[in-house]
């Protein structure tokens, strides 16, 4: 290492660019190559299939200590279930609407629908909504986002 002065005229390490150094340096960008080689490989060969098999149905609980009363389960629980994927991830929900007197969808809020936009779930905006004792398929890939992290299906 050798101390110099830096452009600015305060004190710091400098390196040289010497044959040994570029050859370093020419290791570390090959590295780094490799490694974004080896991620988008990955995210490729790694992508899943996530399916999820969800009946909604009424359960009467009280979620905030006052009264019970008839909410929105799936598969007879409530809360509801997560979804965890990865991007790249296909996820398919297989949803039939058990409620019997109520017609339902899910919206993926706040997640890109590029290219799925039929999956996205409003109802009357999307998608027609689902009616009672039957079912739909939602099939779609998560995309890319920048703010990967929790979204809520409502
Ligand atoms: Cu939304």
């Amino acid at each position: 290492m050798v101390l110099g002065l830096e452009p600015d005229g305060i004190s710091g390490p400098s390196f040289p660019l010497s044959p040994a150094n570029t050859d370093s340096l020419l290791i570390m960008l090959s590295s780094i190559f490799l490694a974004i080689a080896y991620l988008c490989f990955t995210s490729r060969t790694c992508a899943e299939t996530i399916t999820y098999d969800w009946d909604l149905c009424w359960v009467s609980v009280n979620p905030d200590g006052r009264l019970a009363r008839s909410v929105v389960g799936i598969n007879g629980e409530w809360p509801n279930p997560a979804i965890e994927a990865h991007v790249g991830d296909r996820i398919k929900i297989n949803l039939h609407n058990g409620l019997g007197n109520e017609t339902s969808s899910l919206h993926f809020h706040g997640l890109f629908q590029e290219g799925s936009n039929g999956m996205d779930g409003p109802p009357a905006v999307t998608q027609c909504q689902i009616p009672p004792d039957t079912s739909f398929t939602y099939d779609f890939v998560v995309r890319f986002y920048p703010l990967c992290g929790i979204y809520t299906v409502a």
